[in-house]
């Protein structure tokens, strides 16, 4: 129905999310690389793993218990925020349909000035370009101590200075209870 956007699954994943959950982990192990540290200081370790998701979530079982699938009309998006608490860390979002821009801002640190050169509003937010079929990984700092948000008011969708057209876009969250 029209009036419906949003769509939650908690525990038991249905068959296509848990191929989409097994097309993330690939792809993760796919992009990490191998570094080599200092020999000096690497006390026996001669590689460092460099990961887009840290091994231990990489490897948690399951990797994501619960998602949520958004539909997002023209001049819909969705306002700033960090994911609750109540999921671990780890969370991928995979973007579908549509282009868009998501941008990431700092989380106010608690007890800041007050003063409006600290406001969030004039925090700076860090743009990332959406494609469908882009993957967003938030773990550590990104998860916790960033906001994301996608704002498709018109005439705020720009990308090397071009508006992105307005259309229908569907987003994947997957993410582990606590
Ligand atoms: C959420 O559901 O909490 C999101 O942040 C979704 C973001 C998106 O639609 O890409």
């Amino acid at each position: 129905e029209a009036s419906h956007n949003q769509v939650m699954r908690f525990g038991e994943l249905p068959s296509w999310a848990m191929a989409l959950s097994d097309s993330i982990h690939d792809a993760v192990l796919s992009c990490s690389i191998h570094v080599p540290t200092d020999l000096e200081s690497c006390n026996g370790r001669r590689n460092e793993l460099v990961s887009p998701f840290p091994s231990d979530l990489l490897w948690r079982q399951p990797l994501f218990d619960q998602l949520i699938a958004n539909l997002y009309h023209p001049g819909e998006g969705i306002c700033a925020h960090v994911d609750l608490m109540r999921f671990e860390d780890g969370i991928a979002i995979v973007s579908l349909e549509s282009s868009c821009v998501m941008h990431f801002s700092q989380v106010e640190a608690e007890g800041g000035e007050s003063s409006s050169s600290s406001s969030s509003a004039n925090r700076k937010k860090i743009p990332v370009y959406l494609n469908p079929g882009s993957l967003i990984l938030m773990s550590g700092e990104a998860r916790y101590e960033w906001k994301h948000e996608i704002n498709r008011n018109p005439g705020v969708q720009m990308w090397e200075g071009h508006e992105l057209q307005q259309a229908t876009r569907t987003s994947i969250t997957l993410r582990k209870l606590r």
